[in-house]
Formats: C-alpha cells, sequence, structure tokens
C-alpha cells in the first residue's frame, strides 16, 4: 500500500487509540510535568518524582478506556501507584489499552533543576507493549535513515554485538557524514568506560549525560537534534518507552535485557545474588535463562499498531522547554505527541486560571 500522502489520509488511518486518547495524553503528561516543576532543583527527588505519580495517576482515571500499567513505577508491593498491572481509567468504554509510564523520567536532573528532566508515556492496544522486568537493557538506538541505509545494504546491519566501530561506520555512511561528524549519547558511568573510550576512538564525538537516556533516543529519530545514536545500558521502561517513539518514527532500538549486578560489575556473589531474588519473578515474565541475553528489536519492545506516545519537558532540553510558572499556578509546557499514523504534534500549551491577571502572551 503506497503511503498516503495528505494530511486527511494520514489522520484517516490513525487507529482507535491514536483517535480517542492521543490529545488526552498529552494532557497526562502536561499536567505530571507542572506538579514536577514546582519541586524542581529542591533536592528531593522521591518527593518530586511522587507528586508527577499522582498527578499521571488522577489523569489517567479521568480517561475512557481500560488502561493496564505494563511498564511503571515498580512491582505492586513497591509501588503505591501507577505499579505494574494497576488498572487505570473509567473503565466504562471498550478501549483496552497497555500503559508504558515514566511519570518524571530524570528524577536528579529534575531535583538538581539540571537540563531534561521530562514527563512521558505511551500506550498501545492490549498485548502492544513488551512485559519485561524492570532491569537495565544494553542498547542502541539509531534514527530512521539508519534504518532505510539497511534495507538498501542487507550486509550492513546495526548490530548490539559488533564492535562499536561497525555501527559507527553505517550511521555514518547513512547520513552522509563521516565518523568525527556523529554524535553519540550515553550516560556517563563506570559501566560504560570502554564504550565511551571505543567511540572515541572511532573517531566519533561523545555526548556524556548524567542521567536520561530516553528522549536523547528519541532525538536520533529528529534531525537537527545533533544525536545520531545512544549507547549503553539504562533502564528497560526507558527502552519500552524508546521504542514506542521509534516504531512512530521509523527508527531503531536494539536492547538486550541486563541484570544491574552485571551491568555494573558486580562480584560473582553480587550477580548470583541478584539472579535468585530476580528470576523467580522473571520466569513468570516468560525470560528464562534461555531466553534472557536474546536481542529485542523495536517489534520485540512494541508489537503493537496503534500507538501514542507523550513526553513533556519538566526541565529544557535539546528538544523540549521545560515548564515555566506565571503565578497562581498558570504555566506554559511544551510537549511533543506522536501516533502511529505518523502524525507528529510540538504542542506549547498555556493553562490559565486567572486570565485577569496572567493575560495571554506570545
Ligand atoms: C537509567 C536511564 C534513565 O536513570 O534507568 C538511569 O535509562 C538509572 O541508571 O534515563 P543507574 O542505575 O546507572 O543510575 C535514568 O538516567 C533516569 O531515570
Amino acid at each position: 500500500m503506497p503511503h498516503p500522502k495528505t494530511a486527511e489520509e494520514m489522520i484517516k488511518c490513525a487507529g482507535p487509540i491514536e483517535c480517542e486518547l492521543l490529545p488526552q495524553l498529552l494532557h497526562v503528561t502536561e499536567s505530571a510535568a507542572i506538579a514536577a516543576s514546582y519541586q524542581m532543583g529542591r533536592g528531593e527527588k522521591n518527593y518530586a518524582d511522587q507528586v508527577s505519580v499522582e498527578s499521571m495517576r488522577r489523569m489517567l482515571n479521568c480517561l475512557d478506556m481500560k488502561g493496564i500499567i505494563k511498564i511503571g513505577e515498580g512491582e505492586r508491593d513497591e509501588a503505591p501507584m501507577l505499579f505494574i498491572g494497576e488498572e487505570v481509567g473509567t473503565w466504562e468504554e471498550d478501549v483496552e489499552v497497555d500503559i508504558a509510564v515514566d511519570p518524571l523520567e530524570g528524577t536528579n536532573l529534575a531535583a538538581n533543576g539540571l537540563p531534561g528532566a521530562i514527563a512521558v508515556m505511551a500506550m498501545a492496544e492490549r498485548g502492544g507493549l513488551f512485559h519485561g522486568p524492570d532491569i537495565y537493557m544494553d542498547k542502541i538506538v539509531v534514527g530512521p535513515q539508519v534504518v532505510k541505509y539497511e534495507k538498501e545494504h542487507p550486509d550492513e546491519i546495526i548490530d548490539l554485538d559488533a564492535p562499536v566501530r561497525h555501527n559507527l561506520e553505517i550511521v555514518a555512511k547513512a547520513l552522509n557524514r563521516s565518523i568525527d561528524e556523529i554524535v553519540v549519547v550515553i550516560l556517563e558511568r563506570e559501566r560504560h568506560e570502554e564504550k565511551i573510550k571505543e567511540i572515541r576512538e572511532a573517531g566519533a564525538r561523545v555526548n556524556l549525560v548524567s542521567d536520561g537516556d530516553l528522549m536523547p533516543g528519541v532525538s536520533t529519530a529528529i534531525r537537527g537534534s545533533g544525536v545520531h545514536m545512544v549507547l549503553g545500558s539504562g533502564g528497560s521502561g526507558e527502552a519500552v518507552l524508546t521504542a514506542a517513539a521509534m516504531k512512530c518514527l521509523g527508527g531503531k532500538i536494539l536492547a538486550r535485557l541486563v541484570l544491574p549486578s552485571v551491568a555494573n560489575g558486580k562480584s560473582a556473589e553480587k550477580i548470583a545474588e541478584e539472579r535468585s531474588e530476580k528470576m523467580e519473578r522473571l520466569n513468570s515474565m516468560g525470560i528464562t535463562e534461555e531466553n534472557i541475553n536474546d536481542v529485542l528489536d523495536t517489534d520485540n519492545l512494541v508489537p503493537g499498531n496503534d500507538i501514542i506516545f507523550s513526553a513533556t519537558g519538566v526541565t529544557s532540553g535539546p528538544i523540549l522547554r521545560g515548564v515555566s510558572l506565571f503565578g497562581d499556578g498558570d504555566a506554559r509546557v511544551h510537549s511533543i505527541t506522536i501516533g502511529s499514523s505518523g502524525v507528529v504534534k510540538f504542542t506549547d500549551t498555556i493553562y490559565i486560571h486567572d486570565k485577569e491577571r496572567n493575560a495571554l502572551r506570545f
């Protein structure tokens, strides 16, 4: 089927979740971001997270859907709200959705007033999101031009296990640049020292971030963002959320589950301890010793077809501006919402409670 050309045809292609829930999804991340913004820079990351979680949950419960949290704040016994398996929404309508949330991605960033904190979530039809444990995933994220290049050059494929240089060469060719013009975002962690060295030795430039590998992943699909690849191990929930956006935008993520003790080079004893602690739970999710090392791609992480994604800036980052507060709860927020139809919106929303005091401004 040829790709629809007109806006009308694209919008007609949108599934029921995108049609009915995308506008509300925006309000959910906006409200979580505004709540978080009041806690910005106060050094209280848990409290900042808590208020975003509460706000996101309140908004989610207003939505006409049968929602189940698949990627959330943790297990039922450790997270009081938005835990994995929690039912949200009114449950009065027939729209069944699986939900991935990160009410405050980059709690440290928000608590320290640093750039790049966001409120983010995604939805898909029932069964449309990977149901995995909240551990790390080793990731590689690239944009749609790389996917196109791979299709045209089936011998040159991005590979999670290949040397970094192999992947950088493909990205450089796909973007029609030399490797020294490529920028790779990676979390600044001891576990990434070797990878950072490899990137630099291959000639690419490194953008170390203290937290937040989700939005940089999405940025690889946004030309002009200055991010061409994301590497390294970070949260598995972040990987699923990245995959939701990448599936809508035509980019690609490859990821593999890794126990934090393994990724962080802990002792054999600590690794065994974590295995025995987590393996039962992993098995109940269908993850076994045999398949734990499988490489998952965008479709494995997000098998759904009716996908929506929304992210709102809490503190300003390369793509999203942070929340501005005008007094009495009035706020201006900047977001990106994406649907699998291919319709992407950058929105600049202003909430005015006191219309006389805070007249609308440009
Ligand atoms: C990762 C990353 C996130 O926290 O989960 C990281 O994906 C935690 O990693 O974007 P460490 O355990 O090494 O600190 C974030 O940076 C922020 O939530």
